[in-house]
């Protein structure tokens, strides 16, 4: 049994999408990250660093993003997104989700809290160079979606794609966005319209970039 502590369009996201997709039994409990719910002393002894999400398995506490849709994705092998242990696929698939979370999505943590690295004087030049960076991430990916597409692994979808699309969304609100990538846009169009998207919105209240 699964228990996703999360707060809405937040890292939790992916995880809460692959638990809808994949038909796995959960419980939420949702946090209210301007009310620092997420640095109670409770909170803090299942996730120590203090960051949504934290996912109970079977009662214990386990941490980060991309670990947990690896692990989903693990949970249900019939449903194909992680490549079995003997496809071929399997270690692009591992590539990709590594790359998702070292290279694309520190940067955009950069972007949220700018102050972090930079310090408050440097806030704006800490922002403006992780949107570089981003968009650095996002040109390459955008490549090899043109040239391997339309999703990560070639034909077939996969738990990669879920965190790609999480991580895309992010950029919404950047002058240019990742839908601004044709490839990019053509990956977010198919991942939008599996029916585990809608209820994920209906379900966390999201309305943008629906
Ligand atoms: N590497 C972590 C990062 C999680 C993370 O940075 N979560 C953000 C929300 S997207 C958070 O909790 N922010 C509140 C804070 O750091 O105080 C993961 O993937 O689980």
């Amino acid at each position: 049994m699964y228990t996703l502590y999360y707060a809405p369009g937040a890292a939790s996201l992916v995880v809460h999408w692959l638990l809808i997709d994949l038909g796995l039994p959960h419980d939420l409990v949702k946090l209210d990250i301007a009310a620092r719910e997420h640095k109670t002393p409770e909170y803090l002894a299942l996730n120590p660093s203090g960051v949504v999400p934290t996912l109970l398995v079977d009662g214990k506490p386990m941490c980060e993003a991309a670990a947990m849709a690896v692990l989903l994705a693990e949970a249900k092998p019939e449903a194909g997104l992680i490549p079995s242990a003997v496809s071929p696929k399997r270690g692009e698939f591992f590539q990709w989700m590594f790359h998702l979370a070292n290279t694309l999505q520190p940067p955009f943590r950069l972007w949220w809290y700018p102050n972090e690295a930079a310090g408050e004087a440097h806030a704006d030049a800490g922002k403006a160079t992780a949107e570089a960076r981003i968009h650095a991430v996002f040109a390459n990916l955008d490549a090899h979606l043109g040239k391997n597409g339309p999703y990560l692994l070639g034909n077939s979808v996969s738990a990669a794609d879920f965190m790609l699309v999480m991580l895309m969304r992010w950029s919404r609100n950047m002058p240019k966005t990742a839908l601004d990538y044709p490839n990019l846009a053509r990956l977010a169009n198919l991942m939008k319209a599996r029916p585990s998207w809608q209820a994920l919105y209906v379900s966390e209240g999201l309305t943008e970039w629906a």
